[in-house]
């Protein structure tokens, strides 16, 4: 493989848990003129970068990389790829809140509201202090209500099939503990859905992969609405509440009569972190907005030497 890469530069945070890698130097540079054309063009021409970043002996599972690339809106602060182990998502408001409080750290942006245009859709930000930052996500739906799945070796779980930016099965009735302990079996049984949606070609809007699995229970912390577990679409778990299976929530529950503008919905994670959500009705559209906090881990250089086998990471 010729060398196309040599250096790579990185700012690292964690939202809630839940990490994101910025590139901020040395990434590609996307000549397509939308957001989505910008997205294939990375997918067909520089996936072996996404590849590289998130994935080991780099990067983990677990990690949602971004690149920042030109806007396409006029009035936009600056275009956004997320993308994780096994490829792109469509929106992330972890993500969005990392880059948010790294573009701050690296002295790019000040407090106050910034657009992003990404491939779903262009959201608004707003950085307050001490690394918080509001999303105003895409307008987020719910598509169909209580769908039942066969799921072998369990029986029929029932979910919600709703967009928050990405494709989420929302599940309410089911017999697991959502706790930090019980990762493992939550795994197993979210991905055991995931694979049935699949099989019975349960699909989002225009025959859309759902690739996001969410299981919900109460809380036991007074004053907090709901626990999650959230299953990504690489088999890692979210350690945030997932911002945009937090919007998905939203949606079904403004569709439900359970939560209305001016209302405030406390979404806590698997382990424990939490965002708040409310919801904004726009031209008959239903906006989430989401609060977190970000903190910066790391700024590092990722260097790609010629000799390393493994310098665009361990093969698929
Ligand atoms: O916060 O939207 C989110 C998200 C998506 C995948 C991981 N986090």
């Amino acid at each position: 493989m010729a060398q196309r890469l040599t250096r790579v530069r990185v700012v690292d945070s964690h939202t809630g848990g839940e990490p994101t890698r910025v590139i901020v130097e040395g990434g590609p540079t996307l000549s397509s003129p939308s957001m989505p054309s910008k997205l294939d063009e990375f997918r067909r021409d520089h996936d072996y970068i996404r590849h590289a970043l998130v994935n080991e002996p780099r990067g983990s599972a677990v990690i949602v990389g971004a690149l920042l690339c030109d806007p396409v809106n006029p009035g936009s602060a600056a275009g956004v790829i997320f993308f994780n182990n096994v490829g792109y998502l469509g929106m992330c408001v972890h993500g969005t809140i990392g880059l948010m409080v790294t573009l701050s750290h690296l002295g790019r942006i000040a407090l106050g509201e910034h657009k992003l245009d990404t491939p779903v859709g262009t959201v608004t930000a707003t950085l307050h202090e001490h690394g918080e930052v509001t999303v105003a996500n895409v307008p987020s739906r719910r598509t169909a209500a209580r769908v039942p799945v066969q799921v072998p070796g369990i029986g029929t779980v029932h979910g919600d099939i709703a967009w928050g930016g990405n494709w989420f099965f929302l599940v309410n009735e089911h017999s697991f503990a959502l706790n930090i302990n019980n990762i493992e079996s939550l795994t197993q049984f979210t991905w055991a859905i995931r694979k049935a949606l699949e099989e019975n070609n349960i699909k989002g809007a225009d025959g859309a992969r759902i690739d996001h699995i969410e299981l919900f229970s109460p809380s036991s912390t007074p004053g907090i609405d709901s626990k999650n577990f959230v299953l990504c679409p690489g088999k890692e778990y979210d350690r945030s509440p997932c911002g945009t299976g937090t919007s998905a929530k939203l949606a079904c529950l403004y569709e439900d009569g359970k939560l209305q503008p001016g209302g405030v919905w406390r979404q806590e994670s698997i382990v424990g972190s939490l965002f708040e959500g409310r919801v904004r009705v726009q031209d008959g559209q239903i906006i989430p907005i989401i609060k977190g906090s970000a903190h910066i881990t790391s700024e590092a250089d990722f260097l790609f030497h010629a000799n390393d086998p493994f310098r665009y990471g361990i093969p698929e």
